[in-house]
């Protein structure tokens, strides 16, 4: 005779986004709280003071990579020769600081732009809306409220060149392949020839790295601890903060900054909507980020198996950060026998294979030897076999950037 366990339904709580991530993190080994939780409204204030802090880098060298280079990013995007109009998009707007110098060189160089600016939360976007079309009238602002992050809707199909912006590098707080799968998602609203920006933080000094989510003034370390406050105010937790210790860690192995809240005791927590009471050791952690750092080829690698090609990138003078505009690609078949396909079979690499992964295929013209060669990193799938002129090698997908 068989026994069968009961099925103890979960509380209601448990089956909110907020309770059942919650519940998932603090019952998983090790224990993990998903970063998306760190912004309700505090977390959100104390992120603004974040990119403020002299220790955080990012949100400053980004701003003045669109300051000296504004107007080169956009006569880029909109192809030097053709001029063409872009429309604007942008994931993860908030109030659209930094993307006013984006915004001010299209509108030199265009007059009317179309801003679709997208967003989990309303009230930015309002603040977005009324501060942009006030300071610059030829911008029309579209906020739209939604989680991109599970998917994108359509983008706006008026015509014009579609350029969209993903800038802060927001994309470093997913896993790679996840960060993959939000920019394929992308690509697939896209249409070839349009633009992506991205904004990306660079692997560095670890020390500099360490500051920048470990800063003196401690702000770091309260937006870190927030997310359980946020769990005591919204699922009745009892966490008391003074027993957890912020920790950033540089995770060399996976190019990644970690942060942890550390339990200084041992101790039991009760989150009272959950029914759930979390057990933690002295130098036990709660795992709550995860910041990839990139290097030029890392972004190259996840761009091309999203299906974009890296058209051109600017940097800072220390070369901290980087924004990459890169370029939907499109479909096609190649064939290259002889000399040429073999050359290109020996610069195959997985990463590049892997891409293939992306489905995403494009005809060349073959013209020019050199350019192929520089794009290599594009190239995503090789086989050995016969194109009908004898041994070669076939190369039956491959991105273009043109
Ligand atoms: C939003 N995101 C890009 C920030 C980052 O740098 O990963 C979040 C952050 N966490 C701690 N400081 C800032």
């Amino acid at each position: 005779m068989h026994s069968i366990s009961p099925i103890i339904p979960l509380p209601e709580a448990a089956q909110t986004p907020v309770g059942s991530e919650v519940y998932i993190g603090l019952t998983s080994r090790p224990k993990t709280l998903s970063p998306w939780l760190f912004y309700d409204e505090e977390g959100s204030r104390l992120f603004e003071r974040i990119t403020e802090l002299p220790e955080y880098y990012l949100t400053r060298t980004e701003r003045d990579i669109f300051a000296k280079h504004g107007d080169e990013i956009l006569a880029a995007a909109s192809g030097d020769r053709s001029g063409r109009q872009l429309t604007m998009i942008e994931l993860g707007a908030g109030t659209a600081a930094k993307t006013g110098l984006l915004l001010e060189a299209a509108v030199r160089r265009q007059g009317q732009v179309d801003y679709l600016a997208i967003d989990v939360s309303e009230s930015p976007l309002i603040l977005a809306k009324e501060r942009i079309e006030r300071e610059l009238p030829t911008v029309t602002v579209t906020p739209r409220v939604a989680d991109y992050t599970t998917g994108v809707a359509d983008f706006p199909a008026n015509g014009k060149r579609r350029m969209v912006l993903y800038i802060g590098s927001s994309i470093g707080n997913f896993e790679p392949p996840l960060a993959v799968n939000l920019l394929r998602d992308v690509r697939a609203h896209l249409s070839p020839g349009d633009r992506l920006l991205l904004g990306v933080d660079r692997v560095k000094d670890r020390s500099v790295l360490l500051h920048a989510y470990d800063d003196e003034s401690g702000v770091t370390g309260a937006f870190n601890k927030n997310v359980l406050e946020r769990i005591n105010r919204e699922l009745g937790g009892n966490f008391n903060t003074r027993l957890f210790r912020h920790r950033a860690r540089w995770n060399e192995e996976q190019s990644r900054i970690e942060m942890h809240l550390e339990s200084l005791i041992r101790q039991h927590v009760i989150v009272r909507a959950l029914d759930l009471e979390v057990r933690l050791g002295r130098g036990e952690t709660i795992h709550t980020e995860n910041s990839y750092k990139y290097t030029r080829e890392g972004v190259v690698n996840i761009l091309a198996r999203a299906g974009f090609c890296l058209t051109r990138c600017w940097t800072d003078e220390r070369e901290w950060f980087g924004v990459y505009l890169a370029t939907a690609g499109s479909r096609g078949v190649g064939w290259w026998g002889g000399d040429r396909g073999r050359e290109w079979q020996r610069r195959l690499t997985p990463d590049v294979i892997s891409a293939f992964a992306a489905g995403f295929l494009f005809e060349t013209d073959f013209a020019d030897d050199d350019s192929l060669v520089q794009s290599l990193a594009h190239v995503i799938d090789g086989k050995r076999g016969d194109g009908g002129g004898g041994e070669g090698f076939h190369l039956n997908a491959r991105w273009s950037c043109g």
